[in-house]
């Protein structure tokens, strides 16, 4: 049975779809679809570990914090040394930069061309209590001669630079969804073959949608454009869903149609989400998927980092709906001119 848009066979796995992507570009070296075979199988492993948590006592926390001051869940930390694991061994990457660790990770490989920045396991108040969370990563080009430590260029790199991105989820079913910027695919676990098939071809976010997922219990420190918007949401009986896992209400949205929003607020007064290995590789989904993501003003992969963990406000989804948020924000800074 042939799949009328690609030409490709249902049950297509990750491997071979990787492998058919890869012969579209004639010099390319397998480096990269190497890259993402280590994240995938990576996941794969924490997926089994979270699967297992509950049996094997490593939910809980770890006793530990992290760079950010946030408490290390043992399921975060098992899952960075995973994915920092496979990403060593894999022989492709010469740096990594990871929400676990304070500093960059330089894995002194000179023949590494690619630097990723990776979220092991976003969604830390849902890591203890079996509810959906994910990874995210990005993956960049060196830009630096290899051979020397990493610099800066390599590290602090625009959205714009991402050669591929993409997350994984950790659902009712584990998938990896991701692009090279040739749109949006997603796969799907088969536990029983251990094998991710392509379940999701050319993903494409709804042009517009009638959810809001944003975490209404700050909503007294929001600034007020954002209450205005959501009051606008209420208005037009949208559906809240919020699960505060980002990989989680960013899928959902996705494939329904939907605006995730994670704004400035008293408590984090730049918006909490990481530029680098949360927003980034999202915003780059998003937008070869049709949609749009920006910190309220200003495209996401426009941005120049400054910090590893530098931390924006987030709003994506569908274009209409984020375009429709950034006019309040418009408005009240048009009232306040006046
Ligand atoms: P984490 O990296 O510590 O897991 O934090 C990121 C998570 C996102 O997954 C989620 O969207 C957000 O934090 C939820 O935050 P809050 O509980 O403030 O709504
Ligand atoms: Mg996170």
């Amino acid at each position: 049975m042939q799949n009328s848009q690609l030409g490709l066979p249902i049950g297509t796995t990750l491997d071979r779809f990787i492998k058919r992507k890869q012969e579209d570009f004639p010099f390319a070296t397998g480096e990269l679809s190497q890259l993402l075979r280590d994240i995938a199988l990576a996941g794969k492993i924490v997926n089994r570990e979270i699967n297992r948590a509950g049996l094997i006592g490593v939910s809980g926390a770890f006793g530990v914090q992290n760079v950010q001051g946030e408490e290390q869940q043992k399921l975060d930390v098992i899952a960075n040394i995973r994915f920092i694991r496979a990403l060593r061994n894999g022989g492709e990457v010469c740096a990594i930069i990871s929400e676990e660790e304070e500093d960059v990770i330089d894995l002194s490989n000179p023949k590494g061309r690619y630097v990723v920045a990776i979220d092991p396991l976003d969604g830390s108040s849902n890591i203890d209590v079996n509810v959906s969370i994910g990874t995210i990563f990005s993956i960049y080009r060196r830009k630096s001669p290899g051979g020397g430590p990493v610099s800066e260029e390599d590290v602090l790199q625009k959205g714009t630079e991402q050669v591929a991105a993409g997350y994984l989820l950790y659902g009712s079913s584990a998938m990896m969804v991701y692009t090279t910027g040739r749109g949006v695919n997603g796969f799907t676990y088969e536990t029983t073959l251990g094998e991710f098939f392509l379940s999701h071809q050319n993903m494409t976010i709804p042009k517009t949608g009638n959810i809001y997922s944003i975490n209404d219990g700050a909503c007294r420190s929001f600034p007020s454009f954002v209450n205005d918007y959501i009051d606008y949401c209420k208005d037009q009986s949208y559906s809240a869903r919020y699960i505060g896992s980002l990989v989680a209400d960013f899928h959902r949205n996705l494939l329904v149609g939907g605006i995730y929003i994670y704004p400035t607020s008293n408590k984090a007064p730049n918006g909490k989400l990481r530029l680098l290995y949360e927003c980034n590789a999202l915003a780059f989904v998003v937008e070869q998927a049709g949609g749009k993501a920006t910190n309220g003003d200003m495209r996401i992969l426009d941005i120049q980092p400054t910090e590893l963990h530098q931390r924006v406000p987030f709003f994506i989804g569908p274009k209409a709906m984020v375009d429709k948020a950034e006019s309040y924000k418009k408005m009240a800074a048009k009232a306040v001119a006046e």
